[in-house]
């Protein structure tokens, strides 16, 4: 790879100290000692490789699985440094490896991945190793060290001549600190090094699995992507139906590196994904702020000389422009600085210039050569400042209703008596029969019923103004009477317990979806309470002479049935087809009565996962960014 080898030395290796504390305290350093941080100590080596990727010195990543437990990482890149440092006498990669603070200034000049809560790194992921082992391949020669819980238990030997150049580590994780689980997930690996890939155009990972576990078989991916972040936003709209060309752009402007790959799609939602240094930063910062200016700016003044604003007032807002957007921002900083330790945002202000500057020009160069895009953008946003016009009076209208009628309540709704909203619950049931059941069955002093017999729209697709217009969902506003969005009243919430009552089914699943799919987009603070909850109908009955058992889903029944068989008794089961075909006091005792019943909270992250969820586990088709991943990343078995 072409560039200057920027001379390192071990010189600049300073201070030791061993690395004790760590294992002392692992979660100081690595999060946690659950999966997640078993997982960090792959992160902390594959950083490392990629921060010599950014450097421009290293184009091949290999990650393998091996059948002891063990994970290796070889990279293509310069190999670390083996000299003899001055102050420790010790060849400078023990020094990295096994000294807490022998940093090295690996980084002076280069850009920095995370690498490390604390600039721990490679020694945090050594320490809590039973074994680890180095290889480094470097002007000629192989060279080779060992450790072990973090301490050398090998000097660094050359072991022979090469013509190869890299890094390779091997690690396996130490059980004494990870009690709970040594074992590394192939899905949670490419999930963790995906990014990478797409944030560090021409860059080869393969992931291998050699534990031959569920194949006979190495399992092999490849992750390469040619156009880096355009091919990330393709990626990430393979969902959607896209507006336009996607834009992209990648410039400098002093030391900042920016690259921007953005494509409309007819959705609302509004999607931006920042990073730095290939870091993730979920809360932004100067370069998300400097690319939504530039976006503004520059959708504004092509839409004005178009004659394209006539009929609005004012302007477009960043609102408007951003309706539909899928983008990734992705910035080099040499020196970032992030507000607080979890890096999530972006604080340097010289990189919101850098950011406005590259976009703004890339964006008036992208809508002068491609006018056709241009227009179904603007087109878009235009449309997206009417109708938000439109759902503002829809709202409002909403808030004014509740305020004037006192919140007139639904005819289908069986309320309870109780007034007072600890004790009350509301459930909502999918389907007439059920509905009638739920009704006989409850405890009318505590417990509501809205039977819900329609389609419930999909909250995502549409604004409020359509959103009201579907009777199903105006009965559920209705009931609530706390307003919608934005003006949510939560000292208003009549019931503390919202209770999602539908099929064990597919068409159940669904519509438990749409119903949190609402709730999510449109009344998110009652989740957040933890109000929210779906109930767990049974979906078998075994039945042993007369005493009636009632299991969940097929792993409980299956469970239970292999107890009676082993105990000789005789048994019938029944399958429920639905909550329909239950009695109101089948229905009472087994899904509805507080002390029999199994309730599952609903958290904020199953409402933002529950559309995509259940498209990716229902959908008959393979569904389309499945299908994606398979046509862009090889997967194959290799013969060893
Ligand atoms: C700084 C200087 C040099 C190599 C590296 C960092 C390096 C570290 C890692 C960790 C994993 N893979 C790596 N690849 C490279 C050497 C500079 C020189 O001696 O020319």
């Amino acid at each position: 790879m072409a560039k200057d080898n920027n001379k390192y030395d071990a010189s600049k290796i300073q201070i030791l100290k061993g690395l004790e504390g760590v294992r002392k305290r692992p979660a100081m350093y690595i999060g946690s000692t659950d999966v997640h941080g078993l997982h960090h100590l792959l992160v902390e080596i594959v950083d490392n490789s990629v921060d010599e990727a950014i450097a421009g010195f290293c184009d091949s990543i290999t990650i393998t699985l091996n059948a002891d437990g063990s994970v290796t990482v070889l990279d293509n890149g310069r190999g670390m440094p083996v000299d003899i440092h001055p102050e420790t006498k010790t060849p400078a990669v023990e020094a990295i490896m096994t000294m807490l603070h022998a940093g090295g200034k690996f980084d002076d000049g280069a850009y920095k991945t995370s690498g490390g809560l604390h600039g721990v790194g490679m020694k945090a992921t050594n320490a809590l190793s039973e074994w680890m082992e180095t290889t480094i391949y470097k002007d000629g020669y192989e060279y080779h060290q060992r450790y072990e819980k973090g301490k050398k238990a090998s000097e660094l030997k050359k072991v022979g001549k090469t013509d190869k150049r890299g890094t390779m580590h091997t690690f396996k994780p130490d059980p004494e600190i990870f009690k709970e689980t040594q074992r590394f997930e192939l899905d949670r690996i490419l999930r963790l090094v995906r990014p990478h890939a797409f944030l560090t155009a021409k860059l080869h990972f393969t992931l291998i699995d050699n534990r031959l576990e569920d194949s006979d078989k190495p399992l092999v991916y490849e992750l390469y992507f040619e156009e880096g972040v355009k091919s990330y936003v393709q990626f990430m709209n393979i969902n959607e139906k896209p507006i336009g060309e996607p834009f992209y752009i990648h410039g400098q402007m002093d030391d900042i590196d920016v690259e921007v790959a953005m494509q409309y799609n007819l959705g609302l939602d509004e999607e931006i994904h920042a990073y730095t240094n290939n870091i993730h930063n979920p809360e932004g910062g100067t370069h998300l702020s400097g690319f939504k200016s530039a976006l503004t700016l520059a959708v504004n003044s092509y839409a004005e000389s178009q004659g394209m604003l006539k009929g609005l007032k004012g302007k477009l807002t960043g609102e408007d422009v951003r309706e539909g957007l899928f983008a990734v921002v992705s910035v080099k900083v040499v020196d970032p600085q992030f507000e607080g330790q979890t890096k999530i945002k972006l604080n340097n202000p010289e990189v919101k210039s850098a950011v406005l500057k590259v976009v703004r020009e890339g964006l008036e160069t992208y809508f002068a050569e491609d006018p056709k895009s241009a227009k179904a953008i603007i087109g878009k946003a235009v449309l997206s400042n009417k109708a938000r016009a439109a759902a503002k009076a829809a709202r409002d209208a909403v808030v004014r209703k509740g305020a004037l009628e006192g919140g007139g309540l639904p005819g289908k709704l069986a309320d309870c008596s109780s007034k007072d909203p600890a004790e009350s619950e509301l459930f909502l049931v999918e389907g007439v029969s059920a509905g009638g059941s739920a009704k006989q069955g409850r405890d009318r002093r505590t417990q509501a019923i809205l039977p819900l017999r329609g389609k419930i729209i999909n909250a995502q697709k549409y604004r409020v103004d359509r959103i009201l217009a579907n009777s199903e969902i105006n009965d559920i506003v209705t009931a609530l009477g706390i307003g919608i969005g934005d003006s949510i009243d939560l000292s208003k919430l009549r019931y503390h317990k919202l209770i999602i009552m539908a099929d064990a089914d597919v068409d159940g699943l669904h519509i438990a979806t749409l119903i949190l799919t609402l709730l999510f987009r449109y009344f998110r603070p009652l989740i957040e309470a933890g109000y929210v909850y779906v109930a767990q109908p049974p979906l078998f009955k075994v039945e042993v002479g007369k005493a009636k058992h009632y299991l969940v889903n097929e792993q409980e029944k299956d469970e239970f049935v292999a107890q009676l068989e082993a105990k000789g008794k005789s048994y019938t089961v029944h399958r429920f087809k639905g909550l329909g075909e239950m009695n109101p006091s089948q229905l009472r005792d087994t899904t509805m009565a507080p002390d029999k019943r199994v309730l599952k909270k609903v958290e904020i992250e199953d409402a933002a996962e529950a559309e995509k969820v259940f498209e990716m586990l229902m959908g008959l088709e393979v569904p389309p960014r499945r299908k994606f991943i398979q046509s862009h990343a090889r997967k194959a078995t290799l013969d060893v």
